[in-house]
């Protein structure tokens, strides 16, 4: 029976930014690629978040494959941030113009992949299918497993529920609708303001603030793309030498060590053109709490100068560590709160106790239309635990990783062999510019598998030494910082059950430093054709 199966070189599981980039790489190296893509169609996370307002939060410039020279001197974006829909064309040109549909099946659901030690192949079960496979590479993405908590009497609910991390593809008419949004992150944040445009009333359930810069988005600056086409490769390298991989101010100077009236122009500045390089200049706004405090603080103010009541202003202001959880961009969010049919539930107060047919309630009882769900994912490792990865010893992954993720640098996991990760648990990643970490990842992956080849070796395996001394890494850079001491989805903490334990590496150029190190010492730490 699994002679039967078809084989392949490498099969890929999901046809998002990383996906898509994989399979040009490895079918440039002549090996036979199966790509499997639960959705009908390619573009991954931006496929799937089509809800109003959703755009990048990195200047598309900086968003957009680095890989073909003429790829990036080509295209050309429309705005400083893209919208979703455009960046969902770009991928989709991409896709057209390297040839890369062809090998995508799409629908197709892994549900099962096993490691045969005996004749060291994957065998991968999809909801349609069985195959074979000598490398199995995940590119299931960072946030790509909605939550959707348990909230009483939800599945009672008889009007419109949407979810931003799962939004239908046609257009969704809100005018005259009482609606209710549940969470105020990242999402949340981008389509309230789109959202509050049309809507009869709009009641935003808030459990924890978020600190959000403005985006100062508008249309792309021909004089600045002018520029960056012209030394686009250099402008790549740059900003991959910033600790979090993008475009900003790489100064090194220290809040603590400043005068404050030129720490707050400064921050004046950086509010005024930076979005997510709004702590540059400053080096320890991430890891000295009174320094982080002073910027907090710059924010609070801004949300207060913004907002008209005061009483919502002040719920409004976080009060943890600015950037130990993720840092949003907004247009328009703190300004939407001044509309009269936009309306802030603190639910710390008053928890949501129930959802009704027609109703929600928490201080009070709102009769809506359409409930929104803007609860984020199970980031990082959701993609991964949710599915029968079993590898080695019949050992599964979501049990090996019961007690928290760990994996050699974020590309590699004991006991799996020839499995890859594309910016897995310890890696940049999510504290990073996606773009160029996920190209990182699938040329250290392509490159790693043309090494096996010209080296006769056919099996790589992480050592669990190797794993457990990089996570060690991980944590030790973490505990310095403050995001150990913020709850938040880079550590599990919005996931009941979920282990704690902090994901991410922070700092690119070290990581970058680091990996090309490991590779030239003939890829230390792991270990090849190792017997069963
Ligand atoms: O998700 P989130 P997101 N009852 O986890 C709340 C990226 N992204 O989809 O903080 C009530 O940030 C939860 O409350 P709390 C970006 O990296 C990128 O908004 O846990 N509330 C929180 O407010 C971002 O960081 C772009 O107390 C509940 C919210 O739901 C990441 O995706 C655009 C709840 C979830 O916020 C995730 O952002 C958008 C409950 N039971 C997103 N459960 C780009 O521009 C959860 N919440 C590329």
């Amino acid at each position: 029976m699994a002679d039967e199966l078809k084989k392949y070189d490498a099969l890929i599981v999901g046809a998002g930014v990383s996906g898509l980039f994989m399979s040009y790489r490895l079918k440039k190296m002549g090996l036979s690629v199966l790509v499997v893509e639960k959705a009908d169609q390619l573009g991954g996370t931006w496929n799937w978040n089509r809800y109003p307002g959703a755009r990048c939060d990195i200047p598309s410039l900086e968003y957009s494959y680095q890989f073909d020279e003429d790829l990036q001197q080509d295209w050309n974006w429309s705005e400083k941030y893209s919208a979703g829909t455009e960046i969902l064309e770009y991928l989709k040109h991409v896709a057209e113009r390297f040839d890369l549909k062809e090998g995508i099946n799409f629908e197709e659901e892994v549900v099962r992949a096993q490691y045969n030690e005996k004749n060291a192949l994957w065998s991968v079960k999809t909801n349609k299918s069985e195959y074979q496979s000598k490398f199995c590479i995940f590119a299931t993405g960072c946030l790509s497993v909605p939550n959707k908590p348990e909230i009483k009497g939800l599945e009672s609910f008889k009007g419109e529920l949407l979810q931003t991390a799962s939004w239908p593809r046609e257009q969704i008419d809100f005018t005259g609708k009482n609606v209710a949004i549940i969470g105020t992150g990242s999402s949340s944040i981008q389509t309230i303001p789109e959202i509050a445009k049309d809507v009869k009333n709009l009641y935003v359930f808030q459990r924890t603030p978020n600190y959000s810069i403005p985006s100062n988005n508008g249309p792309m600056d021909v004089e600045v793309e002018k520029n960056v086409k012209s030394r686009y490769s250099e402008f790549r390298k740059e900003n991959y030498l910033n600790g979090f991989g993008i475009a900003s101010d790489s100064g090194e100077a220290f809040i603590s060590e400043s005068d404050l009236e030129e720490v707050n122009a400064q921050l004046e500045e950086n509010w005024n053109s930076s979005g997510l390089g709004f702590f540059g200049g400053y080096a320890d706004i991430p890891v000295d709490v009174n320094s982080n405090e002073v910027a907090a603080n710059f924010v609070r103010n801004k949300i207060k100068a913004v907002v008209n009541d005061p009483e919502t202003a002040e719920k409004l202001c976080p009060k943890y560590h600015i950037g130990g959880k993720r840092l949003c961009v907004d247009t328009g969010y703190f300004e939407t709160f001044n509309k009269e049919n936009v309306h802030l539930i603190d639910i710390n107060q008053n928890p949501i106790s129930q959802v009704d047919a027609e109703s929600i309630e928490a201080d009070e009882t709102y009769q809506i239309d359409t409930l929104i769900l803007a609860t984020g994912f199970d980031a990082i490792t959701g993609a991964l635990t949710g599915l029968d990865i079993v590898g080695r010893n019949e050992i599964n992954l979501k049990d090996q990783w019961k007690e928290g993720a760990k994996s050699y640098l974020g590309l590699g996991v004991s006991n799996f062999p020839n499995l890859f990760t594309i910016t897995g648990p310890g890696s940049p990643s999510v504290l990073s510019n996606m773009m160029p970490s996920i190209e990182q990842h699938v040329n250290w992956i392509a490159n790693c598998i043309g090494w096996m080849s010209e080296n006769n070796k056919s099996v790589i395996e992480s050592t669990e030494t190797a794993e457990e001394e990089w996570m060690k890494l991980v944590n030790e850079i973490a505990d310095t910082t403050i995001f150990t001491s913020t709850k938040s989805w880079y550590n599990g903490s919005n996931i009941e059950g979920k282990a704690k334990s902090f994901l991410p590496f922070i700092g690119v150029p070290v990581y970058t430093e680091k990996l090309e190190e490991i590779t030239a010492a003939d890829y230390q730490g792991f270990v090849f054709d190792k017997s069963n």
